[in-house]
């Protein structure tokens, strides 16, 4: 029998062990206390996980992850995984015009990319032709610009579409977009059964955090099952939906609200779909999901092996009946939030580990960010560093050799476990409230989730969250860095003209028809994928076939709301943050009322989350905050600036409109009401700074910015000089 030893434990009570030849855990905890003198070692995630230092046999006692390519998946889709084929390299690409793009595509394609991605621009996205006047500012910047079919054939000019997966980010003008992919293929010659690809048609998460929604919930949701019923009927190949948890993580969603709000998106979406009468084991197995993988390397692991298994519970519980309709296939993109623009050859460092935990996660394709993510569009050199680190990856390494080479690790199985738990307790929140479209209405996802993203950023501000090249470790100087430049005036008048050609070009009485055609259908319960199919081959434009909808449906504006205390919260106690207060009372005794700072958001960028986190942080700082809706014209901007009185506008933008419409919301304040104050921030290279102040910009924040070193920066633009030093030590 082994002798009995005393042991004291980390709480302090000491209890009797038994001392055998082999160390157990007791006598690793006292080896460990006693290297670190007892300080503790475990790790609070921003999950609420608790990460302990060690795992053993003992935290997965029980846990049997199964088979890859067997129920419920946790270990793979695919029995033999990248053994039998590695995942596809999708790059997300797209910018400037149609013939660019195509270039771009076809040289990537030779270099060893596998699938396409296509990301297009803000106007189409939101339903508007080029030459409407709402969209100057947007046209060919963040994506391509496709107004008709006649776009949409020279993009993908020369790639055969019925050998090559497609993939198209769109959903609010997600129904004239399918139409011209389906009516392009065919006048190449590839019919619509032959299609293989995937429209991510995710519209819950628009409302949530991505904003490119058009109509209002309830028609956005038809619309899904009308595109999820035509496909099942006539491209068996193609994945209906891209159920994307992608843009909550880059909303500052944690990695379980991230899990949870996915899946529960999916679970809302086969509802949907098994409501309109749809077979759930016909559709099902072409749902597929969207996930985006951040620098939290096991966590990001564990957080697709356990979709994985809760997506299998989740049809099991609807009624799915075949194994295939349970199994969740993945796409995931490497975070852009986890990049910077400081230093930002880092950023090919953080990408090669994020695609690496993508892949022991056990994806089924990639998209691998390019290190200027936080300035620009990608170079042609940018985007070969991106898709190398893949290539790389894939043939160099081994890992491609073992399916699931980290089943078994107590770690991961352990993590896994706590994340599964953690996103059913938040999936049953969600259908509690009545499933995900009653609670995305109630602001329930969104609001969690701009919790969380004060939370994070405070955490960076306070240097909590190290991020290197910025919050710790930054370069004296910064290397000037060559970027993609999009000729914005000039796509735009190209567009013009292919607009007008294809108008004088079509029969006018057959595209009116088909356009009332779906109008009506719109109106009854006709399939509006279909009917738009018919407006796409009578060369109707994306903007007209959209505003056919518009005419039923009307188009939806939100009003942001910035949650409050969260960012605030964090810094209690903080003398700098107390000194940016004291400055705003003294301005405020000075004016008789608070400084007041409006948020603009102009043009159809929607990244608000820029926007809603200074929002938040300056109003727990004090100031009066007046938050401008999504989607302003300069115009209205400067409307809204002048009826509420304010004395600065900030102006974000993340979707390089900043060269033309900040400078023309200038211009008219200049004339109406010169005592506004204009600042920009978002994602603005540092290249045009000059610009920007040549146009009368106050000050200029890229990414990285300290919100409280901001703060006092605004308050100097009122008049209240704050000492400099405290200052200036948050802003390092
Ligand atoms: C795969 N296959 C195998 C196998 N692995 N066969 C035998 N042995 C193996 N080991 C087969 C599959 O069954 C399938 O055939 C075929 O190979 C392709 O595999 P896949 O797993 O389906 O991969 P893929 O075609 O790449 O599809 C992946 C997907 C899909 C299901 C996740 O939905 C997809 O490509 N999504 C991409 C979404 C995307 O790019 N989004 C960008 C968002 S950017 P078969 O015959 O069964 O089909 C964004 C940013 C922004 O959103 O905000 O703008
Ligand atoms: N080309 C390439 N990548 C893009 N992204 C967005 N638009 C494009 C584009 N046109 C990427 C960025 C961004 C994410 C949403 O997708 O990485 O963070």
């Amino acid at each position: 029998m082994a002798p009995i030893r005393r042991f004291r434990h980390r709480d302090g009570h000491e209890g009797d062990i038994r001392v055998t030849d082999k160390p157990g855990t007791q006598d690793w905890q006292a080896a460990a206390d006693k290297e670190v003198k007892g300080r503790d070692l475990d790790w609070q995630t921003p999950e609420d996980i608790t990460v302990k230092p060690l795992y053993t046999a003992e935290d997965t006692e029980g846990l049997d992850p199964g088979l890859p390519g067997f129920a419920p998946f946790t270990r793979g889709p695919y029995a033999s995984m990248y053994a039998g084929r590695p995942w596809t390299i999708r790059q997300y690409a797209g910018f400037s015009t149609a013939e660019e793009s195509n270039a771009f595509y076809r040289r990537n394609l030779k270099a060893g990319q596998k699938g396409l991605s296509v990301a297009f621009d803000l106007a189409t996205h939101r339903g508007y032709d080029s030459d409407h006047p709402r969209v100057a500012g947007d046209v060919g910047m963040a994506g391509v610009a496709i107004d008709t079919v006649e776009d949409m054939k020279i993009l993908f000019n020369e790639i055969p579409l019925d050998r090559m997966s497609v993939s198209m980010t769109m959903n609010g003008a997600v129904i004239p977009i399918l139409a011209f992919y389906i009516v392009a293929a065919e006048e190449q010659g590839v019919s619509q059964d032959k299609l293989s690809g995937t429209i991510q048609n995710d519209i819950l998460k628009e409302f949530m955090v991505r904003n490119t929604y058009i109509y209002p919930p309830a028609p956005s949701m038809r619309i899904i099952s009308d595109i999820i019923g035509y496909t099942s009927d006539h491209m068996p190949r193609f994945n209906s939906i891209s159920i994307s948890g992608y843009h909550m993580q880059e909303a500052g969603a944690t990695q379980v609200q991230e899990l949870a709000y996915t899946i529960a998106d999916g679970i809302e979406y086969a509802r949907t779909a098994k409501a309109a009468g749809l077979d759930v084991d016909k559709f099902a197995p072409r749902l597929s999901f969207f996930f985006a993988i951040g620098m939290n390397f096991f966590m990001e692991i564990a957080k697709l092996r356990a979709a994985r298994k809760l997506w299998h519970k989740a049809m099991t519980d609807l009624g799915a009946q075949t194994e295939k309709s349970k199994m969740l296939r993945t796409h995931c993109q490497t975070s852009g939030a986890s990049l910077t623009e400081q230093d930002p050859y880092n950023n090919i460092v953080r990408t090669a580990f994020e695609a690496m935990a993508a892949a022991l996660g056990g994806t089924q394709s990639l998209h691998t960010n390019s290190f200027d993510e936080a300035i620009a569009l990608p170079t042609d050199f940018s985007a070969r560093i991106a898709r190398n680190t893949q290539l790389i990856l894939q043939e160099e390494t081994g890992i491609t050799n073992v399916a699931d080479p980290l089943g078994g690790s107590y770690y991961v199985e352990a993590l896994t476990k706590d994340l599964y738990d953690k996103a059913l307790e938040l999936i049953d929140e969600v259908e509690a409230a009545g499933g995900m479209t009653k609670a995305v209405a109630a602001g329930i996802p969104k609001r969690h989730i701009e919790e969380a993203a004060a939370a994070r950023a405070a955490r960076f501000d306070r240097g909590e969250d190290v991020v290197i090249g910025v919050n710790k470790y930054r370069l004296e100087k910064e290397d000037d860095l060559e970027t993609l430049e999009v000729d914005n005036v000039r796509v735009r008048a190209g567009q013009i003209s292919r607009l007008e050609a294809n108008r004088e070009g079509r029969d006018e009485d057959a595209c009116r028809a088909a356009l009332d055609a779906l109008r009506d259908g719109a109106k009854g319960d006709g399939n509006m994928l279909a009917l738009a199919v018919e407006a796409a081959r009578a060369r109707a434009s994306l903007g007209e076939i959209s505003q056919a909808m518009e005419d039923v449906f009307g188009r939806y504006d939100t009003q942001p709301a910035p949650v409050k205390g969260i960012y605030g919260g964090a810094y209690k106690g903080d003398p700098v943050w107390q000194r940016v207060v004291d400055g705003v009372e003294a301005v405020s005794a000075r004016k008789g009322r608070a400084p007041r700072l409006m948020v603009a958001k102009l043009g159809q960028d929607g990244h608000d989350r820029g926007a809603n986190l200074i929002a938040s942080a300056f109003g727990d700082l004090g100031f009066d905050v007046v938050s401008g809706p999504l989607f302003q014209t300069p115009e209205e901007a400067a409307d809204l600036a002048i009826e509420r009185d304010v004395d600065v506008i900030g102006a974000s933008s993340l979707a390089a409109g900043h060269k033309t419409l900040i400078p023309e919301l200038i211009q008219i304040l200049k004339r109406r009401a010169p005592h506004i104050r204009v600042i920009a921030g978002g994602v603005i290279p540092a290249k045009d700074y000059d610009f920007l102040y040549d146009k009368g910009v106050a000050g200029v924040y890229g990414p990285g910015t300290n919100i409280v070193a901001a703060a006092g920066d605004v308050l100097r633009l009122l008049g209240h000089n704050l000492p400099p030093e405290g200052l200036d030590e948050a802003a390092e």
